[in-house]
């Protein structure tokens, strides 16, 4: 039978290049995401490219009547997930917490933390009843390490590898894989969702090195994914090779 995989924050970046890739190895996929239009685009392509099905789901993942009606609404064929790619996050403002913003804060736990958790509430349920599965969660170096002024997303992060660790505890009954995967710099549309649309400061965090790209993400996701039954990577951490840890980044000008 067609594997399935759900790919929370499929509109861009990391959830994007998954979609790609796990259509490539002919998955039938659920791609879910804010941006409907985008949604629909990414569907319409993976479709005709890689002749496999896609349904798409809009909705935001801070809302949790948003996210059980939309995931619970899908047709009962659509709740044989194989893999869910818990990916959708952002960071918000890069302040100091005597500075921060209480918005921005919000933003970041409801999506990061409270966001993961309504998604893999109802997604290891269906998991549970199918007797298998995989949740993949998106951490980050920011989940290992904190760096000056990134308080609060690095604390959402390290709230994701904590409930990486926990959800793995929970769900070894069922059979059910979990794994994180933490990156370092992956140049996408986050820096530019971090400085509220500021291209420039956005760009200037890549200058000098060569980042990540989505894609590499995607492989190291896929190669996660495609492990033999018995086989399970509980986390790993992928870094550009230019940087050593959050902040020693090596930059040639
Ligand atoms: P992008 O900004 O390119 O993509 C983020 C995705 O998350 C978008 O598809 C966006 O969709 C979705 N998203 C954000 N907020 C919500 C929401 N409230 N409801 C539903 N979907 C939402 O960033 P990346 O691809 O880089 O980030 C993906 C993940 O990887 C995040 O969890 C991030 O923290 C993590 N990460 C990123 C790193 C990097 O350097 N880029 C490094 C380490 C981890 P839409 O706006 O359409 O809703
Ligand atoms: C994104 C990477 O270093 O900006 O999680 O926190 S970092």
């Amino acid at each position: 039978m067609t594997k399935i995989a759900l790919i929370t924050g499929a509109t861009a970046g990391i959830g994007e290049a998954c979609a790609h890739t796990f259509a490539r190895e002919g998955y039938n996929l659920i791609l879910t995401g804010r941006r409907m239009d985008r949604l629909e685009t990414l569907a319409q392509q993976l479709n005709k490219q890689y002749n496999i099905e896609v349904a798409v789901s809009s909705f935001d993942v801070r809302s949790r009547e948003q996210v059980i009606q939309s995931l619970e609404g899908l047709p009962a064929q659509w709740k044989k997930v194989d893999v869910l790619i818990n990916n959708a996050g952002l960071s918000q403002g890069l302040d100091p917490i005597q500075k921060g913003s209480y918005d921005d804060w919000d933003t970041m736990i409801d999506t990061n933390i409270k966001g993961l958790l309504y998604v893999s509430r109802v997604v290891s349920n269906w998991m549970i009843t199918n007797g298998y599965g995989h949740i993949i969660n998106l951490g980050s170096i920011a989940g290992k390490e904190v760096y000056a002024n990134g308080n609060v997303y690095c604390a959402t992060k390290h709230a994701v590898d904590a409930l990486n660790k926990g959800m793995r505890i929970d769900l070894n009954s069922h059979g059910i894989k979990v794994t994180a995967v933490h990156p370092g710099a992956v140049e996408t549309e986050f820096s530019e969702v971090r400085f509220k649309g500021d291209k420039e400061r956005a760009k200037k965090v890549y200058e000098g090195f060569e980042p990540l790209a989505a894609q590499d993400i995607a492989e190291t996701i896929w190669f996660v994914a495609s492990r033999p039954a018995h086989v399970n990577i509980n986390e790993l951490t992928v870094m550009p090779t230019a940087q050593a840890t959050a902040t020693n980044i090596f930059r040639k000008n």
